[in-house]
């Protein structure tokens, strides 16, 4: 939004990414302890390596790294999603991509909120992993009734977020005091409440069916469970948090360690056991619940349908010569495992680009444009490149792994919680809730490669590149 008078979503985003930040900080004080690790850790990888410093500089994801985070929660009613799309809308986020977690025993499926334009990303990556139950899964009809008529009485928007959330859509924008409130409104949501909405029995009966449907159901909103920093080097996080008292789960989800990372690799570690209130309690807080974890993420490079491919197909193939899901007991075989299966994939980027595996950001280069105007010129992608006119850095991976999802879902839920759901993905029903289709996350990828090789073909003045 850029019309005078109203402050740019990018703007709000990031005011409201920082406001969550400092909530966070103050709801979960291991937060503040993992921020320093990450902060620490990233000066040292910055000094040690410059060809990572190098690559983060030329990319401008530099100035991008001390605010880079994503949240998640988890939301009871596709009227609740659908609002939620709205007031993520007034930030300049939208839905993109669709994880069904079904299959990893989570009656949940997602998308995850987030800028979709590089310079908007590049403003504030905030990103917000969002989930809605899916009461359909629930076969216990006299549970399913409780949950739908908890659901029905919350209301987990504040009179004046909706308010502002239709004046942002009647005028097109928000002005300072507007979005200044907005930002204070809007954080409501994902606050905290340590009021239970149903009685002590009631949260039983919803905790025996599924931990996650006590946490989603049980409480006055969808309080953000855990608020992920992004670190520059995974392993050595892994590492140094029990030495800062942080046990983090056996193994980190996704690729293993790569000298070029590619897509996401996380690890999570459970934070709070938090005392709770049902509502027969008369005030006397009794009752205790897990929902908040911590997570950290190492962010490599976005790979094309044909990486991905390749992606899952090691992965599967390391997850199955295993036999049984990555645990504590087979940590180190399954980290070997990755890693003997991984070895086929390139680990290079020269290797990542030209065999068309991951997504790539041209940039022209100062002898590209010194020749501008001599009388030869390459003309093709692959020319430029050889005659060193342009260069190429890999575009880093904004969005989610369902598999590595359900690992972080199933290590902070505990290993009671796995079960076995019948329903099938279900997209089309989830983009009823939403009120709007998700958006392709390959095809925004496929985007920025664009305009970044139409940008450099205009200012070395050759033609379009493709
Ligand atoms: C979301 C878990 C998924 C990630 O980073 O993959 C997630 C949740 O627990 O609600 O955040
Ligand atoms: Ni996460």
């Amino acid at each position: 939004m850029n019309t005078p008078g109203f402050v740019k979503s990018d703007e709000i985003r990031t005011q409201f990414s920082r406001a969550m930040s400092e909530m966070y900080k103050d709801e979960v004080p291991l937060y503040g302890t993992l921020i320093e690790l990450v902060a620490e850790t990233n000066s040292k990888v910055l000094e040690s390596n410059k060809a990572v410093s190098d690559y983060l500089n030329r990319t401008g994801e530099i100035e991008r790294l001390d605010m880079e985070r994503h949240g998640a929660i988890r939301v009871g009613t596709p009227e609740e999603l659908a609002t939620i799309a709205r007031l993520f809308a007034v930030m300049g986020m939208q839905p993109v991509g669709y994880y069904d977690l079904t299959p990893a025993g989570v009656p949940v499926h997602s998308t995850a909120f987030r800028a979709i334009h590089e310079d908007s990303l590049q403003a504030s990556p905030f990103r917000v992993f969002t989930s809605l139950l899916r009461l359909d899964l629930i076969e216990d009809k006299e549970l399913r009734k409780l949950v739908q008529a908890t659901l029905d009485q919350r209301q987990i928007f504040t009179q004046n977020a909706l308010a502002l959330i239709e004046k942002f859509e009647t005028n097109g924008g928000l002005d300072a005091k507007d979005a200044r409130d907005f930002i204070q409104e809007a954080l409501e949501t994902f606050r905290w409440h340590h009021d239970a909405t149903v009685t002590a029995k009631e949260y039983q009966r919803l905790h025996d069916q599924h931990r996650l449907i006590a946490d989603v159901v049980a409480f006055k909103g969808p309080h953000i469970n855990h608020l992920t920093p992004r670190t520059l080097d995974i392993d050595i996080i892994q590492d140094g948090m029990p030495q800062k008292g942080i046990i983090p789960k056996a193994v980190i989800e996704g690729p293993p360690r790569r000298k070029c990372p590619i897509l996401l690799r996380q690890t999570s570690f459970k934070a709070l056991q938090e005392v709770i209130a049902f509502t027969d309690q008369n005030g006397s807080a009794k009752g205790s619940h897990t929902a908040r974890f911590g997570e950290i993420e190492q962010r490599g490079a976005a790979l094309t349908p044909k990486g991905r491919a390749l992606y899952d197909t090691l992965l599967n193939a390391a997850r199955s010569e295993l036999g049984e899901f990555p645990s504590e007991s087979n940590a180190e075989k399954y980290t070997e495992l990755l890693a003997k299966h991984f070895r086929e994939f390139p680990d290079s980027y020269a290797e990542l680009h030209d065999k068309g595996l991951a997504y790539f950001r041209y940039f022209p280069t100062q002898e590209g444009i010194a020749c501008r105007s001599n009388s030869y010129r390459p003309s093709s992608r692959q020319d430029l490149i050889e005659q060193g006119h342009i260069q190429y850095e890999p575009l880093v991976y904004e969005d989610f792994l369902p598999v590595s999802a359900a690992g972080i879902f199933q290590s902070n839920l505990g290993d009671d919680s796995q079960a076995h759901y019948v329903g099938s993905s279900n997209q089309e029903e989830f983009e009823k809730a939403l009120g709007q289709k998700v958006t392709n996350e390959l095809k925004l990828y496929a985007d920025t490669q664009r305009r970044s090789l139409l940008e450099c073909s205009t200012i070395l003045a050759v033609p379009p590149l493709v």
